[in-house]
């Protein structure tokens, strides 16, 4: 009798030969997001939590993607995923902890909503930023192929993110490498405010698959057996034959992008004809009308979900707010690495900075059988600066990874790779570049182990620098982008037997570290150095020159520049500092050298405005002003792009500056 006053079911669900757990645990794993947004509603109307993104009819999408992974699948959900996270069974209250910055949620109060994951429930939240997901699944399926445990990893985006060019990467990617990445476009209409027609201009999202040469299905959305169905057969058999699906999954999105911005840009028929297609309410018809559950069982459910929700929000909110101390916040920025020196005996050889870094790379290949190696022609060409030649015959190309150009998805991938145990070196095959792969760089790499305790461990190696009349795209030494983001580690050596012992360290520490070298040194730079592995600590300047009446302070080809100038002026009596690592920066050797010596000049080979120098100036006159006898003097290269021909060029950098101002500041 009740069944007449309900509407008729929208879906021709077809049950095939599900079990009736199985449809009950999907109709109970779309109730409780469902239950939980409900309560988040009221709460929000109240001021007692702050955003919400609804993912209100979305649910099937969710639950049939976490019903059918296995516990120890990654999934990578988005901000309307809600679900994933409650089939997960996460206690609530440490959810409703973490939208209330408490310190039993998962990021200690220092990133909102589903900005976080957890390795205890296999789940690997996003960035605001969106499209770097995708790349970071192709990370996790590579490490699960590399494993052989025929494990499948599920990541989502909307319509609105796919235009992302991270994610056209991603899925490129992960098709020439055959990854096993179940790619989840959830098409809910709109972007914000913008419908897809103003998004993209294709029938359907799933059609792009072919063009990158991937199988792609369209799934309804709210239909939860279809989803389940449909991609728990394709699910096994991505298993047994690993490889990347896109799905796009039509759906609809119910409410405003976040609550506050509402609805009013979408035609109200379109709402009704989608709250029509509700995802629970019509399983909830269908499970009546086919007896699998009754009114009173679904009362059941909601009463004991009800009891739940409301004991756990009771243990959030009593929960006090986070304490804050300067300590705390600093202290989890890197991973704690403990350093191990290791020193050799072993007999030494004159080398090229180049054959250094070369043997650095491949010792720490033999010693980290984990260790993967990504880049731009790197496997049998062996990189356009031969560093890994050789490297495919030794350790195969499973480890020696070509990739296509898409500095972004293996930047991204990279850290997939560390979440699932691995380590990566990505080479730039020109630090310029590294631009196109900024984004992952800047807010994954550096900012995860703040937001959520989760490390990358990732060397990206940066070949920098002018003096090779390359022009403005192939010289640049942009240390100072990276050194003023929290997070990462920036290491600059000028010498061969530096460069050989912090690649090891950096390769060692699990933190992310961008590793600068000198092209223009690569081949004119010998050194004595030792044929076996060892390593050198970050953040210890090295003063390779003694004098008493000036402090030079610089790194990088600046150390070379530096010596050359004090080579030809033998009356100058110089401390000369190569600081070799710029984060961690050892203000020690600096401050106990100025003092020493009362006059200071930093050189810098990037250009003067906002680069390191200008830090390192600041912090002696913090610290040292008492005992200057002169203004700090920096020098660095003209404020204009890096020129081609050899006399702009020669213009642009600050070599011969550097002479001038040095004398000028010995006779202030
Ligand atoms: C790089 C970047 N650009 C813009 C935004 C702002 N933004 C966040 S979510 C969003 C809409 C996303 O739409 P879609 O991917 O379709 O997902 P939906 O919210 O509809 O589920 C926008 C514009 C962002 N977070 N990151």
């Amino acid at each position: 009798m009740k069944s007449e006053t309900k509407p008729p079911i929208f879906f021709d669900y077809n049950r095939k030969d599900i079990d009736t757990n199985t449809l009950i645990n999907l109709y109970r794993g779309m109730l409780k997001p469902r239950m939980i947004e409900e309560k988040m509603l009221i709460l929000l109307r109240q001021g007692k939590v702050s955003k919400w993104f609804s993912g209100i009819g979305q649910e099937a999408i969710s639950i049939g993607v976490a019903a059918v992974l296995d516990k120890d699948e990654y999934i990578l959900p988005m901000h309307r995923n809600l679900g994933v996270f409650t089939m997960r069974e996460i206690p609530l209250h440490r959810l409703f902890s973490q939208w209330q910055g408490k310190a039993n949620g998962f990021t200690k109060g220092r990133d909102r909503s589903f900005h976080f994951g957890t390795q205890e429930f296999n789940i690997v939240g996003m960035i605001s930023h969106l499209g770097p997901q995708f790349g970071v699944a192709d990370g996790i399926a590579l490490a699960n192929k590399l494993k052989q445990n025929n494990k499948v990893c599920a990541v989502f985006t909307g319509e609105g993110g796919s235009s992302e060019g991270d994610i056209h990467e991603a899925l490129n990617v992960a098709s020439v490498w055959q990854l096993p990445v179940l790619f989840c476009i959830e098409n809910n209409g709109y972007g914000l405010s913008t419908p897809t027609n103003e998004q993209y201009n294709c029938e359907n999202l799933a059609d792009r698959g072919k063009g990158y040469g991937m199988e792609s299905h369209i799934i309804e959305g709210n239909n939860v057996l279809e989803v389940y169905t449909k991609l728990k057969s394709l699910v096994d058999s991505m298993r047994s034959n690993p490889r990347p699906i896109l799905l796009e999954f039509k759906t609809f999105r119910m409410r405003g992008h976040e609550e506050a911005s509402g609805t009013k840009y979408v035609p109200v028929d379109l709402i009704d004809e989608w709250g029509m297609r509700d995802p629970l309410l019509n399983f909830e018809n269908f499970l009546i009308a086919e007896e699998v559950i009754s009114e009173a069982d679904i009362q059941k459910f909601k009463d004991e979900f009800k009891q739940e929700i409301d004991e756990n929000l009771d243990i959030a909110f009593a929960e006090p707010e986070i304490e804050s101390s300067e300590t705390n916040e600093l202290n989890d920025v890197y991973k704690s690495f403990n350093y191990q020196e290791v020193s050799v005996n072993s007999k030494k050889e004159n080398i090229r900075l180049i054959d250094a870094i070369s043997q650095g790379l491949k010792q720490a290949m033999e010693r980290h059988d984990n260790l993967v190696i990504m880049g731009q022609d790197v496997a049998e060409y062996g990189g356009v600066f031969k560093i890994t030649e050789g490297f495919v015959a030794q350790f195969g190309k499973e480890r020696v990874r070509n990739t296509p150009i898409c500095e972004s998805a293996i930047v991204s991938a990279a850290m997939g790779l560390s979440i699932s145990g691995f380590k990566a070196v990505v080479e730039m095959q020109f630090a310029d570049f590294v631009t196109s792969g900024f984004n992952p760089i800047i807010n994954y790499l550096a900012k995860s182990h703040y937001r959520w305790s989760e490390n990358a461990d990732v060397v990206v190696r940066m070949p920098c620098g002018a003096g090779v009349g390359a022009g403005p795209f192939h010289s640049q030494t942009n240390e100072a982008w990276f050194t003023h983001t929290p997070g990462l580690k920036v290491v600059y050596p000028a010498f061969p037997y530096d460069a050989k012992g912090l690649l090891a360290t950096s390769i060692e520490d699990p933190n992310p570290v961008m590793f600068f070298e000198h092209k223009a040194l690569y081949r004119s730079i010998r050194q004595e150095v030792p044929t076996d592995y060892y390593t050198l600590p970050l953040g210890k300047a090295s003063l390779i020159k003694e004098g008493k009446d000036v402090t030079i302070i610089t790194y990088g080809a600046g150390v070379h520049w530096a010596l050359e100038t004090l080579e030809a002026n033998t009356e100058v009596n110089a401390d000369l500092i190569d600081l070799r690592t710029l984060v961690p920066l050892d203000t020690e050797a600096i401050y106990q050298s100025v003092k020493k010596t009362g006059k200071v000049i930093i050189l810098q080979e990037d250009s003067l405005f906002g680069g390191i120098a200008s830090d390192i100036s600041a912090l002696i006159m913090e610290n040292c002003f008492e005992y200057l006898d002169a203004p700090v003097q920096r020098v660095a290269s003209m404020e204009t792009p890096i020129p081609f021909a050899a006399n702009l060029e020669k213009t642009y950098l600050p070599k011969e500056k550097f002479k001038i101002f040095l004398l000028k500041l010995l006779s202030y």
